[in-house]
This record gives C-alpha cells, sequence and structure tokens, in this order.
C-alpha cells in the first residue's frame, strides 16, 4: 500500500488524514504547529467536528497515522493548507508556496502530488509546478513527478461524512497525473470521480462556492425588498422555491467561513473586468452585518434590561469563528448601544481578539444570559439554543437576527 503524506492538519487535512488511515494507508500527517502535531500524536484532536475524534483516536493507536513538523518523504503527497485572500482582495498563496517548498525537497522520482486547498486558476501549473520542479531537481514536463488539483468539497458540520460520500472532481496537468490521482480517490471515495484538466478542477471549485454566494446575495436583497414592501421575506422565497425550478437560498446575518466569503474573489482577481456580479455579490454580503446591527440596535431603543447575542460561529453547529458576520454584528451593536451585551457562544471559552476588551462586551454561558437578560437575539442558531427559541421563558424575548426584516 502506498504511504500518503498530508500537509496541513486542519479541517480539511486531519479528517482527510484519517480517513485515508482509516482505509489501510500508511499516512503522515505534517503541520507547522507543533502544538497540533502533539495534539493529534496524543490520539486527539484540535477542531470541533462529528466523528472525527474516534477516527483520529483508532487510526494513531493502531499506527497507521503519524503527525510530525517535517515532511517526510511518501508516494502521495496532499496539499491542504489555507488560502485566504489578501487585505487587498487578492489571493493569499503563502501557505500553498510554503507547502510546495516543503514537499520538493523529499519529492522522489515518480511521485504524485494533489493539491485540494483551494486556489486560483493556473496556480498548479504556473506557481506550484515550478516551486516542485526548483526544489526537487525534477522535471514536471518530462514527467519526473505528477501533480493534480482535487478540490475538497466537505461542508463544515458533515465533513466525515461528505469526505467518503461526495462526487470528486479531479484534474492533473497530466493524463497520467489525472489517471493516478482518480485512482486514489476512487479507492475511499463513495461518490462518482470525475476527471478533467488541473485548471479546469481549480475554476469549478470557485465556480461552486461562487454560485451559492451570489445566490445568497440574492436571497438577502429579496429580504430587504420584501422588507421595504412590509411583507415577510423568508414566507415569500419560501413560496417561489415551491417553483420546480426556482431554488433561492436563505437570506442571513452575512456570509462567513473560510470559504464563501473568499473564493469568488479568486475569480475577480483572475477576470477583474468581467466578474461584475460576483464582485456585486460580494458587496452585497458583506454589508449585511452593517444592516442587521442597525435592526438590533433598534429593536432595543428604549428596552432598560440587558440584550444578550447568541452565537458567533460562522454559521450553526460548527466551533470555527473565521470571517464569522456574527463577530462583526456583536462589534457594531456594542459600540452603538449604552448598555453591556451579553454574548453566548459554547463552543470558546474566551471571546475572539476581534472583540476581546472590548468594554462592554462579556462571554458567559446560556443560563448567565437568561437569567440577566430579557432581550435575546439569535445570530447563529447552533442546537443548544432550540428550546429557547421554541418555548422561551414568559418574561423574555427571543427574536432570530434573520428574521428582523
Ligand atoms: N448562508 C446563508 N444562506 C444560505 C446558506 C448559507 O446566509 O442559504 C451563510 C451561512 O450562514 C454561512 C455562510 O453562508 O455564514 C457559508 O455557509 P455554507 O454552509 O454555505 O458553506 P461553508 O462555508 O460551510 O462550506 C462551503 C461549501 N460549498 C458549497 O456548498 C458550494 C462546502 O461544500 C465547501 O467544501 C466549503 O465551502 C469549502 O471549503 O470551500
Amino acid at each position: 500500500m502506498r504511504t500518503i503524506g498530508v500537509v496541513g492538519l486542519g479541517y480539511i487535512g486531519l479528517p482527510t488524514a484519517a480517513t485515508l488511515a482509516s482505509c489501510g494507508y500508511r499516512v503522515h500527517g505534517f503541520d507547522v504547529a507543533a502544538d497540533v502535531v502533539e495534539t493529534i500524536n496524543r490520539g486527539e484532536i484540535h477542531i470541533v467536528e462529528e466523528g472525527l475524534g474516534a477516527l483520529v483516536a483508532e487510526a494513531v493507536r493502531s499506527g497507521r497515522l503519524q503527525a510530525s513538523t517535517q515532511v517526510q518523504p511518501c508516494d502521495i503527497h496532499i496539499v491542504a493548507v489555507p488560502t485566504p485572500i489578501n487585505e487587498d482582495k487578492s489571493p493569499g498563496l503563502e501557505a500553498v508556496r510554503s507547502a510546495a517548498k516543503a514537499v520538493g525537497p523529499v519529492l522522489r522520482r515518480g511521485d504524485l502530488v494533489i493539491v485540494e486547498s483551494t486556489i486560483p486558476p493556473r496556480t498548479c501549473v504556473d506557481l506550484v509546478a515550478p516551486i516542485l520542479e526548483s526544489t526537487s531537481g525534477l522535471s514536471h514536463s518530462a514527467g519526473e513527478f505528477l501533480l493534480a488539483h482535487c478540490p475538497e468539497r466537505v461542508l463544515p458540520g458533515r465533513i466525515m461524512h461528505e469526505l467518503i460520500a461526495n462526487d470528486r472532481v479531479v484534474g492533473g496537468t497530466t493524463p497520467e497525473a489525472t489517471r493516478q490521482a482518480a485512482a486514489l480517490y476512487g479507492s475511499f471515495v463513495r461518490g462518482q470521480i470525475f476527471t478533467t484538466d488541473a485548471t479546469t478542477a481549480e475554476a469549478v471549485k470557485l465556480m461552486e462556492n461562487t454560485f451559492r454566494d451570489v445566490n445568497i446575495a440574492l436571497a438577502n436583497e429579496m429580504a430587504a425588498i420584501c422588507d421595504g414592501l412590509g411583507i415577510d421575506g423568508a414566507e415569500a422565497i419560501r413560496l417561489a422555491n415551491r417553483h420546480p425550478r426556482v431554488n433561492i437560498h436563505s437570506p442571513g446575518i452575512g456570509v462567513g467561513g473560510h470559504c464563501i466569503p473568499v473564493d469568488p474573489w479568486f475569480l475577480v482577481h483572475a477576470a477583474p473586468e468581467t466578474a461584475q456580479m460576483i464582485s456585486l455579490a460580494r458587496r452585497i454580503n458583506d454589508a449585511r452585518p452593517h444592516v442587521v446591527a442597525d435592526r438590533i440596535v433598534k429593536l432595543t431603543q428604549g428596552s432598560p434590561g440587558s440584550l444578550a447575542l447568541l452565537g458567533l460561529a460562522f454559521k450553526a453547529d460548527v466551533d470555527d469563528l473565521r470571517e464569522s458576520p456574527a463577530i462583526e454584528i456583536a462589534h457594531l451593536v456594542a459600540d452603538r448601544v449604552d448598555k453591556e451585551v451579553l454574548i453566548v457562544e459554547p463552543h470558546v471559552d474566551r471571546l475572539p481578539n476581534e472583540i476581546a476588551g472590548h468594554p462592554r462586551l462579556r462571554l458567559v454561558d446560556l443560563d448567565q444570559a437568561i437569567a440577566a437578560s430579557d432581550r435575546h437575539v439569535v445570530l447563529v442558531p447552533h442546537r443548544v439554543f432550540s428550546a429557547l427559541r421554541s418555548t422561551p421563558p414568559a418574561d423574555k424575548q427571543v427574536v432570530d437576527a434573520w428574521t428582523l426584516f
């Protein structure tokens, strides 16, 4: 059985490494963070994802998964590092560059490198292949090593299921790279494997997340229009979606996470003149937290009691706070109300840096918030808030932020 190196042991890399180990592969995980490596080697995990803990514990116990801060020689290297956007919305490819520089020196003739990170079109051909060539001394064009892109497609909160169940798109920089990468995914994925070239696979992934962003922007705009008309936008969208060819997404408090608010910018960067609708959708969704914060501030005006905001994660039932609109809303609201604002986020034990130290914000647990506040705005519908939302105590007001329109 071939050995597999997974570079980057975060939300994608660790579940992938553990899944491959559970399928019998010998997996070397690599991460620059020594504490992450130590945690994994103890058979523990540093992120919350249903089903991941047990799989990692078993993979480490069986000796099929080992983590290290040094990339080891392996037959296949899977790169799963973050690709954020820079301040100016250009693609942040530093981690991909570093990963390629770390893999190159241990690359051997015939090895396969697969990039799973979401990357702008042509990144495999124009950036990764040249770095691997210069750091390994092997020739990409002569086929001395193989390179492919297989974008991750899993939904946080359902990663362990979707890693196996979802269809995959695999694109190599050569037909042989495509064939070998497709064979790897075919060995553990139950969904179908579709093959193409690397640059098409890169574009496909960006299209997927951009479709969702543009659709959510449309839903947010529809909700705002309905609000102006004095009708319930969520109800109108629900009814429109009863048409067999209509599927408008849900209006929300903004679009968070490290994928959907980021990936459309890669397309805008690749084609700034052409990608008009995509950048407009980004602006609409980025403005959404301000609109929601305005409503919350209005709601609290004239009310003497304190306010509680429930949820800070970027969506329900995940612990991931990256690019979370709820954090931005908490900040905007706390700046504008003249009272303490209690924050409940069961997945963290301290406020994130963006709002830590704000004089009017305090992290409390749900019971404390219920006891201390008379007005509760749910920003993120975590399961733990379900009972409060369905049957609020008689003297308390509980509203969902996305229904304030
Ligand atoms: N949201 C809305 N309205 C909706 C759906 C989502 O406002 O109708 C908001 C959510 O509250 C959240 C944000 O959008 O703040 C993103 O959430 P999400 O559940 O749509 O997506 P992610 O970021 O968790 O995962 C996406 C997925 N992509 C698609 O569904 C096309 C996932 O399959 C990708 O693997 C992931 O991005 C990624 O890593 O690229």
